[in-house]
């Protein structure tokens, strides 16, 4: 047996995870997103935001998402931080290709890493379109109202002003 191997020496930096899913018992999905995130290498799972159901942003002929955040602490950086993410879509079942905007049975998306602002081909950091986007910030809220997102203030702030259309709370266990 050989243990798992693990950067070392490396500073554990606070990065939060969007996920969402709209098929396939988008609840279901959900949860076992954060149970892969809790089993991730170099990472530690440290929140976990309520669910929530939110109409499609895109193309309206698609279920509701169901969407949450968690808030980890990883050594990993922020590419490979990326490609484990899209690792793990393809363990969970995420079928390519996904038309934009298109239906998925999990989606995580790298919101914030840090303070870092990052603009690579492969890599957005903080996500675009965060500050519209109230299916990412209402969750974050849960469970960091005073992170500052870089170059954007703080997520209460941002929570209050994206509003409440389209969005609702899925009480625990229903
Ligand atoms: N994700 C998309 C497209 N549209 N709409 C909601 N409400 N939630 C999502 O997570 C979402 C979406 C592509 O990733
Ligand atoms: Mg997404
Ligand atoms: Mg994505």
């Amino acid at each position: 047996v050989t243990a798992e191997r693990e950067p070392v020496g490396l500073p554990w930096i606070p990065a939060y995870i969007g996920i969402g899913s709209n098929l396939d018992d988008p609840r279901a999905q959900v949860v076992r997103g954060f149970s892969a995130l809790a089993h991730l290498r170099g990472t530690r799972l440290i929140a976990g935001s309520r669910h929530y159901r939110s109409t499609p942003l895109g193309p309206k002929e698609q279920p509701d998402y169901v969407n949450a955040v968690a808030g980890v602490l990883t050594r990993l950086d922020p590419e490979a931080l990326l490609v484990e993410l899209k690792r793990l879509e393809g363990e969970l079942g995420r079928t390519q290709p996904i038309t934009r905007w298109g239906p998925r049975k999990i989606d995580f998306d790298l919101l914030i890493y840090g303070e870092q602002r990052i603009l690579t081909p492969s890599l957005t950091v903080p996500h675009a379109g965060i500050a519209e986007r109230n299916f990412v910030l209402l969750p974050l809220a849960d469970i960091a109202p005073d992170l500052l997102v870089p170059g954007l203030g703080s997520v209460r702030a941002l929570a209050s002003r994206a509003g409440l259309d389209g969005i609702e709370v899925l009480p625990l266990g229903s």
